[in-house]
């Protein structure tokens, strides 16, 4: 059975895969899975038929049989658990690669999007100034620590899984800050994600809902 997922129909980033969808795109492309794609507006995500699935009104969720799911990492391990190469087979190995997207989701993200919050929506308020040095200072701290760890290996444990796959995920929602150059083993690890045909694969349909088939440049 296809799945559904959903996505933005007008997204912030106009297709530039820092949408949630992304992760999920990324993960049925690493698993060779074939799905559809509702694209839904923001003011149908906070309806009832869209809460029904999601039940706080966002993007992006997985509809396959009768199952509905929302949440990117929930959804990222629901494709891992039936797909091959996603997970090591290994029992240990595999509840590593799990901690790692709990690690992407749960440890690094947040201070990620606390920046985003100072910058985008609370930018204009009289403690944004004093308070960004604080949240880049956090980010700095998980990103020295998550470098520490990668050092000069190409995935976080072993071979690629979709604990790289939402901790890379993560990361680019960074690119713009400048803050990933400051750690080159980072920058690299993102970049060789980046490179995935899988990845490049879902980048290219997300694009194309905003601007056909042109890829940006
Ligand atoms: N923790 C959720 C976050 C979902 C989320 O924040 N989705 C964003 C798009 S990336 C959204 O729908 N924003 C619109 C809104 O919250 O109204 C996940 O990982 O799926």
């Amino acid at each position: 059975m296809i799945p559904t997922i959903t996505a933005f129909e007008r997204s912030p980033d106009r297709g530039k895969g820092l949408a949630r969808d992304m992760r999920v795109r990324w993960a049925l492309e690493e698993a060779g899975q074939p799905y559809e794609v509702r694209l839904v507006s923001f003011s149908a995500m906070k309806e009832p038929a869209h809460r029904a699935l999601h039940p706080f009104g966002q993007i992006p969720t997985y509809e396959e049989g009768n199952l509905a799911l929302f949440e990117s990492g929930a959804i990222v391990l629901h494709i891992a658990e039936h797909h091959a190469g996603l997970l090591p087979d290994e029992a240990n190995a595999r509840a590593r690669a799990i901690a790692w997207m709990f690690a992407a989701v749960n440890t690094v993200e947040p201070p990620i999007l606390e920046l985003q919050t100072a910058k985008l929506l609370e930018g204009d308020k009289p403690w944004t100034e004093q308070r960004l040095p604080l949240v880049l200072d956090r980010i700095r701290h998980r990103l020295g620590e998550l470098s520490v760890r990668l050092g000069d290996a190409d995935w976080l444990d072993g071979a690629f899984s979709v604990g790289d796959l939402m901790m890379i995920g993560v990361l680019l929602r960074l690119r713009a800050s400048g803050l990933l150059d400051e750690y080159p083993n980072l920058a690299a690890y993102v970049a060789r994600g980046e490179a995935r045909p899988a990845y490049k694969r879902a980048f290219a349909s997300q694009w194309a809902v905003f601007a056909g088939s042109r890829l940006p440049t």
